[in-house]
């Protein structure tokens, strides 16, 4: 049978402050008490894996383990179509250090620019793994296609939200209420599907 998460104590495995706000979100109404690393100060690990799942164990295996309780963690990014789906797993390191999102976003569009792209479909993808202290796990994934638009417009989201157009909407998730982009997110997506499996 498979395992449940029970509503009580749950680690939010992130130091994102934008995946903290989304990931209470999501998970408060249905009774949990999210804490996260930041809130915390957890250690974060090294993400060293080449897909959105391995990194997404990394980090929640490694919250479960200081803490004793469940902990649940995204690893999520950009896939470009036209740039071969990068960058992908480096969507976090595109912004360098300390971040800075609008950077990124001029790089994918310098590169996109240099290849002549005509192509400028995009996709968000979002992997949700749930680890618990005694070494269960699992992971649940969840896309949105999009197109990339240029100038970056909207306030709201965060990371790349300015310049990703869902499909069939002619605004930005950042110029998206947190509610409807909550409804339609890859987070969401991924979220759905660890509701039907756990809880
Ligand atoms: P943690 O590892 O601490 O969770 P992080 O920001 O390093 O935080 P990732 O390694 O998963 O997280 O990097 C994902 C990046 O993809 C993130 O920094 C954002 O820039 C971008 N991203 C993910 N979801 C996004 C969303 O809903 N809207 C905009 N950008 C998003």
């Amino acid at each position: 049978m498979t395992r449940k998460l029970q509503p009580g104590k749950l680690i939010a495995a992130t130091h994102n402050k934008g995946k903290v706000v989304e990931l209470k979100d999501l998970f408060e109404p249905l009774g949990f008490q999210v804490l996260s690393g930041l809130e915390l100060d957890l250690d974060e690990p090294e993400e060293t894996e080449f897909t959105f799942e391995g990194n997404a164990l990394i980090k929640a295996r490694t919250a479960a383990q200081a803490t004793g309780a469940p902990a649940l963690s995204d690893d999520s990014g950009l896939e470009v179509t036209a740039l071969g789906g990068m960058p992908g797993v480096h969507t976090a390191i595109w912004a360098g250090e300390p971040r800075d999102f609008y950077k990124a976003m001029e790089k994918v569009e310098r590169e996109l620019i240099a290849i002549g792209a005509k192509d400028r479909s995009a996709r968000f993808v979002s992997c949700l793994a749930v680890a618990w202290p005694d070494g269960h796990e699992v992971t649940f994934r969840g896309e949105v296609q999009g197109n990339l638009t240029w100038p970056p417009r909207g306030e709201m989201g965060f990371g790349y939200d300015p310049v990703f157009v869902p499909f069939g909407f002619d605004v930005t998730f950042a110029e998206l209420e947190p509610a409807q982009k909550h409804a339609m997110s890859h987070r969401a997506v991924a979220f759905e599907k660890l509701k039907a499996a756990l809880l």
